[in-house]
């Protein structure tokens, strides 16, 4: 497999492709572009929780237990924190605090966000590309019953239990493709949407400004894998969210998002029924077994992605 690949990814859900492509596809040939949405700066530290997980999970140093956070870590800081009435309610380990440290450090110092998640990647191990999708701050706002909550105050503080009325990339409008992206998308033989939620991990990607232009004309297969299984999201909110913003909880209408930027639409094998649907919408479906609960089973998606053929010069 000589071709490049690049992945546009959330967290959790996506970091499993990730993992799989990676070990597949071997040192030098993946790309990875993380959602920025979910960025939160806490205790004055810019926390970057997707091009964590994402790091993390690549280098074997995830919490397997959570999907996020490193494995073994402790949470010393954070208790002496709240201890003095300082907030503990985003789980920030004693070794994940040293990461936020140094990356904002050198934030502060002028790097660009590109520049310093690279520099993370690399110096835990990893020989693949890892880039944020920008580098402007972008938080996504959760319009809610209560009100307008960061992302982060949603899902982790108030656990998803406010009702969603709306989604908004605050600042999207001045974003732009972080520096590597547009490279990484033109030099792949394969761009892969990862199966995490298109409303709050892939959405924001595709909306940063001139986001989907650098996919409208990429030559590379243009993949993009269901997160909806069953009738149910993989992981986290998707299906809950997708159902309060007024979307029928189904591949369809996933695809219906992506329609214009993509070629291929993969869905689980269980949800074969639906293909015609989405050819209907312009874009080639495949079943294949998509659920990803074992290196082996990542790694298998991963060879059944890179061995999609393509037709009529895609
Ligand atoms: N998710 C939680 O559910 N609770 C937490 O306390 C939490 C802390 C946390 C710290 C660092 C980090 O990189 C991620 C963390 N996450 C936590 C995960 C994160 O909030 C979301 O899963 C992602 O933003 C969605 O991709």
């Amino acid at each position: 497999m000589s071709e490049r690949v690049t992945l546009l990814s959330g967290g959790v859900g996506g970091a499993k492709l990730a993992l799989g492509l990676y070990t597949t596809l071997g040192p030098g040939r993946l790309a990875v572009v993380a959602n920025t949405g979910d960025d939160i700066e806490l205790f004055g530290l810019h926390i970057s929780p997707d091009c964590d997980i994402l790091t993390y999970t690549l280098a074997g140093r995830v919490n397997g237990e959570t999907g996020w956070g490193i494995a073994g870590d402790t949470f010393h800081a954070l208790g002496a924190a709240a201890e003095l009435g300082g907030s503990g309610w985003f789980a920030l380990g004693d070794r994940d605090l040293g990461v936020h440290l140094y990356r904002t450090e050198r934030l502060r110092a002028g790097e660009g966000l590109a520049a310093v998640t690279q520099a993370i990647a690399d110096g835990m191990g990893l020989s693949c590309t890892m880039l944020p999708m920008c580098e402007a701050p972008v938080p996504t706002q959760i319009g809610t019953d209560e009100g307008e909550l960061h992302l982060q105050e949603y899902l982790v503080r108030r656990r998803c239990e406010p009702r969603v009325t709306a989604v908004r990339f605050d600042g999207i409008e001045r974003a732009t493709p972080a520096p590597g992206v547009a490279e990484a998308i033109a030099e792949s033989g394969r761009i892969v949407i990862a199966p995490s939620n298109p409303l709050i991990s892939i959405g924001p990607i595709l909306a940063v400004p001139g986001f989907r232009t650098l996919l409208e004309r990429a030559e590379g297969l243009r993949i993009a894998v269901s997160p909806i299984v069953g009738g149910e999201a993989l992981k986290g909110p998707t299906a809950q969210m997708m159902r309060q913003l007024g979307y029928e909880v189904s591949p369809v209408a996933v695809a219906e998002m992506f329609r214009g930027i993509v070629d291929v639409f993969v869905v689980d094998e269980r949800d074969a029924a639906v293909q015609g649907a989405i050819e209907s919408l312009g874009m080639r479906c495949i079943a294949l077994p998509a659920v990803m609960d074992s290196l082996a089973s990542k790694q298998r998606l991963a060879r059944e992605l890179c061995a999609i053929e393509r037709k009529s010069g895609r």
